[in-house]
């Protein structure tokens, strides 16, 4: 009889099955926005709230030891995949149970592009964090992240152009894609963008950026998004649990 070796699944094979039955909501946290036991307490209540990934990331943080310390915090109070979502490769830390290993392709910085996973793939295979391949782009507005990012940002009306970037993305071999119109932005990622990505590719659609209704979020689902991802809302909640709550409804529809 032919042995059969059960392995156990990745977290990239988690999301990417998950994503096939339902819309997923996946919490951003930025460690320079809080203290890490404050960190711990939001990660806590969006997990009983019902997201599915807590990540961790900023592009403002000056050390490795503040990544660090907000992962341990996050670990400590909930079971949810911590996901690193790093800005560069000095923000990267073994305690995260994987790493999104994004491009940020619309960057001129090559750094963005490739140089900054070169140096931190090293780190990645002896922390033994799964690397998770993706795709990022950043659309107007942009915000830090599209000025930090130094990226020639999509135009909002400009689909063929994100459709471009997502398509290569999955030719390239990467496993998810990340539409991104920056933390805070006043105008999230365009419905019509999301639509006509989402009916082009075959790998799971992220996105996030300015995503702070419980209305928006249910329309950007319904759009085609595979993943929703919040951050300033959940630094804005005084009752997290509830209000992430009726977000993940509307997103699971
Ligand atoms: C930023 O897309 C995320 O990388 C989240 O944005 O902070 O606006 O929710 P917000």
């Amino acid at each position: 009889m032919e042995n059969v070796v059960k392995t156990k699944m990745t977290i990239a094979e988690e999301i990417m099955n998950k994503s096939k039955k339902k819309k997923l909501h996946f919490s951003l946290l930025d460690p320079d926005k809080q203290k890490p036991e404050v960190a711990g307490e939001m990660a806590r209540a969006a997990e009983e709230a019902g997201s599915s990934a807590i990540m961790v990331g900023g592009s403002t943080l000056v050390s490795q030891e503040q990544v660090d310390n907000c992962v341990k915090a996050i670990k400590k109070q909930s079971n949810l995949p911590v996901i690193l979502f790093p800005s560069g490769a000095k923000y990267l830390s073994k305690y995260a149970d994987a790493v999104f290993f994004m491009s940020l392709l619309n960057s001129r910085n090559i750094g963005y592009v490739i140089r900054e996973h070169v140096k931190g793939a090293p780190f990645v295979k002896y922390s033994g964090i799964e690397p998770i391949s993706m795709g990022y782009v950043i659309v107007e507005p942009g915000m830090t992240a599209g000025k930090m990012g130094e990226v020639d940002l999509i135009k909002r009306d400009d689909i063929q152009t994100a459709v471009g970037y997502a398509l290569a993305a999955q030719y390239l071999g990467m496993n998810f894609f990340y539409l991104e119109a920056g933390s805070g932005a006043t105008k999230p990622i365009p419905n019509e963008m999301i639509a006509a990505v989402k009916k082009n590719i075959d790998i799971p659609l992220f996105v996030g950026g300015g995503i702070r209704s419980v209305k928006t979020a249910a329309e950007k689902a319904r759009a085609g998004a595979d993943i929703i991802v919040t951050g300033t809302k959940l630094e804005e909640e005084d009752n997290l649990k509830q209000a992430l709550k009726h977000i993940i409804s509307a997103i699971e529809g």
